[in-house]
């Protein structure tokens, strides 16, 4: 059966997912699950998905959401190449990585909560960007130190879900015009992992819809 990713180009959770399903070369089909037009908020999407959030992941015959979540789900079911160590130790220390990205910084930069800090505070644009950029800059500053230098990835030899996590947040770091100076490990890893097949076919430029 068709492996369905809800999916919105511009979201970096997604993103995290179409890196992983390209990683383990699985195919899917995207169902565009556009945020700008409210997609997600419809009462057809809200019943599937009672978070109204992207990504989703249509598979085997599964219901899934939260990207961590999904990308746990398809390690324990298409273990190659595993995206989070067996490794209790390892393990830990790639979530702890992931977490700083998935748990720490995205949630507060996420669509909604612009929206309430425009809509509901009065907040300028000026000052939502600096909102923005300070989120990133705290939890990319904790990143870097935790970051081996000497490796090629955050995940080691090879990419896991450190990187996976790292290579969106990135995205939205240029976006908003974020300083990086300060994290040269971190701009390494980011281009190495934009290096890989699956990395780039992830891109949000190369998913947009015509
Ligand atoms: N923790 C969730 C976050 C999902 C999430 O925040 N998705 C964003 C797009 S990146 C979204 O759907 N936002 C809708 C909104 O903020 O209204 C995950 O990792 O999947």
């Amino acid at each position: 059966m068709t492996i369905q990713l809800y999916d919105y180009w511009r979201s970096s959770a997604a993103y995290r997912v179409r890196i992983a399903l390209n990683l383990k070369g699985l195919a899917y089909a995207a169902v565009p699950t556009s945020l700008i037009a409210g997609d997600h908020r419809a009462d057809e999407y809200r019943a599937k998905n009672p978070q109204g959030f992207v990504p989703m992941l249509e598979i085997d015959g599964q219901r899934l959401t939260q990207s961590l979540a999904i990308i746990d789900y398809l390690d324990a079911t298409r273990p190659e190449p595993l995206l989070i160590p067996a490794d209790p130790a390892a393990r830990a220390r790639q979530l702890a990585m992931a977490l700083v990205i998935a748990a720490d910084i995205h949630p507060v930069n996420n669509l909604r909560i612009l929206k309430y800090l425009q809509d509901m505070l009065g907040i300028a644009e000026d000052a939502r960007n600096d909102w923005y950029r300070h989120w990133i800059v705290e939890g990319f500053t904790a990143l870097e130190a935790m970051a081996d230098p000497g490796q090629p990835f955050l995940g080691g030899a090879a990419p896991g879900i450190a990187d996976i996590c790292l290579v969106p947040q990135m995205a939205n770091a240029r976006r908003f015009d974020t300083p990086l100076d300060a994290f040269p490990t971190l701009v390494r890893i980011d281009a190495a992992c934009q290096a890989i097949d699956a990395f780039a076919r992830a891109r949000p430029e190369a998913v947009k819809p015509a």
